[in-house]
This record gives C-alpha cells, sequence and structure tokens, in this order.
C-alpha cells in the first residue's frame, strides 16, 4: 500500500468512522437498560467465544492502539481512525492500550485471529494483517458505550472465499458509491469484490486498444441514463482501495453473449459487420461476440491484457452466462479459445456455472447462480476437481424482492425474506457439490432496478450479513434466532453510518 493511497484512504474512511466513534466513547445514556453481554453479538458469529464478568475494558480519548511489528501498523492505523483512537508502534502495549500483534497460531490459518478483552489492556493477534483486519471488524462490533466487553474470541473462516457483487453495467455507479459499499461489506469480513463490468447496456471500463468501448458504449444504461465508466486509474483506485480493507476485486467482462454494448461499438465484432444499436432495456440472452471471427478474439485478447495488468488480484471472470444467442457448439470453440487467454494474462478464470459445461480446467472456478439443487455440469466438474463458488439465486441474489410489496428488484427467482437468505448450507445445497468443492459464496446484486447507493443497500442490508455468516461461520453456530438477535445488534451502526437497511419484520431491531 503506497502512503498517498494509505491517506486518502484514511481520510475517506475518518467520514464513516466520525459518527461510529461517537457511539463508541459517548457516555452511557441513563434511559437505556444496562447494556447485555455483548460478546455474543457478533455478525458473522466466531468459531469460539467465552465471556469474562468483570473484566470488561474502558476506552478513553487516551487509548493508544499499537501495532508490536511494522507489518501490523497498518491495520492499527485503520482502527485508531475508525475508533477515533490515536496509533503507535511498540515492542508492546502497556495500560490503556489495543495491541495488534503478528504472530504463528496453527489453530487459526491466514484470516483468523484471538482477542483477548480485559481490564488491564486488549491484544488482537493473528498470522496475517488479512487476520488482524478481520479481528478488528470484530472489536468495531463489541464496543458499546465506550466499552469493550470482557472475554476472549478464536475464529477463522469456514470458506476461504466469501464474496459480494455489484453489477455496475446495467446502471452505473462511480468511485465513491463502490468505496462506500467496500467499507460496508467488509465490516461482514467479505473478502472479494466481484465488479460486473460490460453487458448488454454498458461497457464500464476503459480499454485504451479499444476506445470507442468506453467512449460510445458507455453513454448510456437502463432506462436511458448518462450511463458512465472507470478509468484505468479510477479502476487502480478503487483496487488499492479495495485492498485497504483487505478485499480483492474480482473484475467481469461478461462474454460471449450480454454483449451488446461491445457490439454496438465495434461493427466489426458482429458477424453480420453491423452495428446494433446500444440497448436500454433489460431482455437477457440476446446478443453474441462473432465466434467464427478471429477479431473477436485479438479484441478479448486486448481487454483481457489490459484488464488483467490493473488486477493483483488472482481471478478473471468471464462471464459465460445465457448465451441463448450462441449455439452450444460455438460455445464451446468460444470457450476453448478464451480460457488459454486467461491463463496467459496468469489469471485465474472464474465464470457462470454455464462454463462447467466446457470441461474447464481445474483450476477454474465456476459460479453456480441456479435455484434448483442438482445441476450435473456442475457436479461433474466438481468430481473433476473444480472448486465452485455458490450464488444459489433463490437465496443469495440480493435484487429478489424480499416481499411482494418492496419497491424495488425483481422476483424471477423468488421472494427472499431473511430467513431465507440465511437458511441454507452452502456445503450440502448443490447435489454432487460436497464442502469440500465448494470454494465460498457471493451475493450477487443485479441493478436492473437499482439506482441509487440508498437502492443497494436497501437490497443488501440485512440480506449481505446473512450470506457473509454463511461464508464465514462454522454450521454449528446455524440457528437463525440468535443470528437475528446478533443482526439486530447491529443497527445502531448502520443508523450513525446512514445505511438505508430494509426493517425486515423477521429481525427483533
Ligand atoms: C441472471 C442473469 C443476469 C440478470 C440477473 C437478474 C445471471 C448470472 N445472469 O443471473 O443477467 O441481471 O439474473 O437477477
Amino acid at each position: 500500500m503506497t502512503p498517498r493511497i494509505f491517506r486518502r484512504a484514511l481520510v475517506a474512511a475518518t467520514a464513516v468512522a466520525l459518527t461510529v466513534t461517537t457511539t463508541a466513547i459517548a457516555a452511557p445514556d441513563n434511559h437505556q437498560p444496562p447494556a447485555p453481554a455483548r460478546l455474543g453479538a457478533l455478525v458473522p458469529a466466531p468459531v469460539w467465544s467465552q465471556a469474562r464478568q468483570h473484566d470488561d475494558f474502558k476506552l478513553t480519548p487516551g487509548t493508544k492502539v499499537v501495532a508490536t511489528t511494522r507489518d501490523a501498523s497498518g491495520v492499527a492505523a485503520y482502527l485508531a481512525t475508525v475508533l477515533g483512537l490515536h496509533p503507535g508502534v511498540a515492542d508492546h502495549g502497556r495500560g490503556n492500550a489495543i495491541t495488534l500483534r503478528l504472530g504463528h497460531d496453527p489453530r487459526i490459518g491466514t484470516e483468523g485471529y484471538t482477542l483477548d478483552i480485559r481490564h488491564g489492556g486488549v491484544e488482537l493477534a493473528a498470522n496475517t494483517s488479512d487476520g488482524l483486519f478481520e479481528g478488528v471488524q470484530s472489536l468495531r462490533q463489541l464496543v458499546h458505550a465506550g466499552t469493550l466487553p470482557g472475554g476472549s474470541v478464536l475464529d477463522y473462516p469456514r470458506f476461504e472465499h466469501r464474496g459480494a457483487m455489484l453489477d455496475v453495467a446495467r446502471h452505473f455507479f462511480g468511485v465513491d458509491d463502490v468505496k462506500r459499499y467496500i467499507d460496508e461489506i467488509a465490516m461482514f469480513k467479505i473478502n472479494y469484490l466481484h465488479l460486473h463490468l460490460a453487458d448488454d447496456q454498458g461497457w464500464r471500463i476503459e480499454i485504451k486498444s479499444w476506445p470507442n468501448l468506453t467512449a460510445y458504449g458507455a453513454s448510456t444504461e437502463v432506462g436511458g441514463g448518462p450511463g458512465g465508466y472507470y478509468t484505468q486509474d479510477q479502476y487502480k483506485d478503487l483496487v488499492a482501495y479495495a485492498e485497504s480493507r483487505h478485499i480483492t476485486i474480482v473484475p467481469e467482462i461478461d462474454m460471449p453473449g450480454h454483449t451488446n454494448a461491445a457490439l454496438a461499438s465495434y461493427a466489426e465484432l458482429n458477424c453480420d459487420g453491423v452495428a446494433p444499436p446500444l440497448y436500454t432495456g433489460t431482455s437477457v440472452g440476446f446478443s453474441s461476440l462473432c465466434v467464427a471471427k478471429d477479431i473477436t478474439y485479438r479484441f478479448l485478447d486486448d481487454v483481457i491484457r489490459e484488464l488483467a495488468s490493473i488486477t493483483p488480484g488472482p481471478y478473471l471472470h468471464i462471464g459465460g452466462d445465457e448465451a441463448h444467442a450462441t449455439t452450444p457448439a460455438d460455445y464451446q470453440t468460444f470457450m476453448h479459445r478464451m480460457l488459454p487467454i486467461v491463463a496467459k494474462y496468469g489469471k485465474i478464470a472464474t465464470g457462470w456455472h454455464e462454463l462447467a459445461k466446457t470441461n474447464p480446467d481445474p483450476s477454474a472456478l465456476p459460479q453456480y447462480w441456479g435455484t434448483d439443487s442438482t445441476d450435473t455440469d456442475v457436479a461433474a466438474a466438481a468430481a473433476r476437481g473444480n472448486k465452485v463458488i455458490m450464488s444459489p439465486a433463490n437465496k443469495t441474489y440480493l435484487d429478489m424482492k424480499y416481499n411482494p410489496n418492496t419497491p424495488i428488484g425483481q422476483k424471477w427467482a423468488g421472494l427472499i425474506e431473511e430467513k431465507d437468505a440465511y437458511g441454507w448450507d452452502p456445503g450440502t445445497f448443490l447435489d454432487g457439490v460436497p464442502e469440500s468443492s465448494v470454494q465460498g459464496v457471493e451475493a450477487p446484486l443485479w441493478t436492473e432496478t437499482i439506482v441509487t447507493m440508498a437502492d443497494i443497500e436497501y437490497m443488501a442490508f440485512p440480506r449481505l450479513p446473512a450470506i457473509a455468516e454463511l461464508g464465514w461461520s462454522p454450521w454449528s453456530t446455524h440457528d437463525y434466532d440468535d443470528f437475528a438477535r446478533r443482526v439486530a445488534a447491529q443497527a445502531p451502526t448502520w443508523d450513525a453510518m446512514g445505511i438505508n437497511y430494509y426493517r425486515s419484520p423477521q429481525i427483533p431491531w
């Protein structure tokens, strides 16, 4: 992380943090009942925790955040900012301090942490700065009226991959909105943000060798609005911001279908050489790149090369869904030419689960978005060694309505209330895809009907925390009533941050 980026990240975090700080160290409100045992209020639920009475730690303006090594100082500075405290580096914290320590604890892996809160001081330990960052998210949730509840936590994730997806193609969302979403999902230990960067309605990432993709192909969106795109510098800034929140960006260019914006921008990409008009509707499955033309692969080689060069994360998502305007034979031909291009630029391919039909290399990650518990192609891929990302549309799609009266959203995959989002097991959902074949979960937010940041928040909260918990917490902790109580405990923080969440009747707010 460069110092310049870090400063910018801190400034942006402060806006969110200031209000949170007020709740963190304000005097207890006499009108409220005594604070409950808050150690049990974490979302996602931790692997193990034990409360200790009479061992609470009081935060004061003099409390220091201490990093015992330089490697821990980035996360320490972030924690200090979100709690409004003073960061420093020292061998060990003494007295009134929250100490962050990097060590070698075989129990907690690369993203786990241990937390020890005592009257005399707080110690957070992990093997990596990722682990410290996840521990910091727990600390943030535990602060109540200036107090951290006494006790110990040992925690690590069930799945390596815990994702959110934002469709910036159907409606475009600018850099500040995406950064706000990054801050919001980071609170729930989400570690991947998948950006759906190209679809029929718009191309959203600058590709310097094909400038018309953005000059023309980004100029509208669903409903005919102005659209927009990220310059490569803006995208790099987003990647760096996500990195400062220990989140990896997974960029998606959907292909060979969902490509009208590209086909409209370059006539030569069409089999008949005629560019279609820009599209602002919401139908799917009508567009296809021309599988037989060589220029298609020169185009995609350029796109993948440029995108890979500004994407430090391991994955590139190549879509592959709903290629109804491509014949099955062409789909095979297309993917067999595309997958090596992704590999050539040093990236691992991920794609919607239709990709599984093409017998991809076992490193490829199909993303299951169906609603059934059976998919023989995905099960066969799992048997060949492919890991699967679970995004069943009837559980994880954040664009589905909560109930028939939800003013925005769709319902083709069903209504998804909080209990539905929470009530499934990624490790057993799909026949032939056992837990050992599941890389993790992702909650996609498609934006045909989602126009503002407030819309994003309304659809994501409180369902995103449900999916985050399925990705992080051991199945042994799974209990809806307990989960709902813990989500309700987050509401004051969401209120302080101005998050426009849905007041689900299934949560005891
Ligand atoms: C489908 C479709 C998307 C839609 C979405 C709406 C996938 C993978 N392809 O999911 O184009 O936006 O449903 O819910």
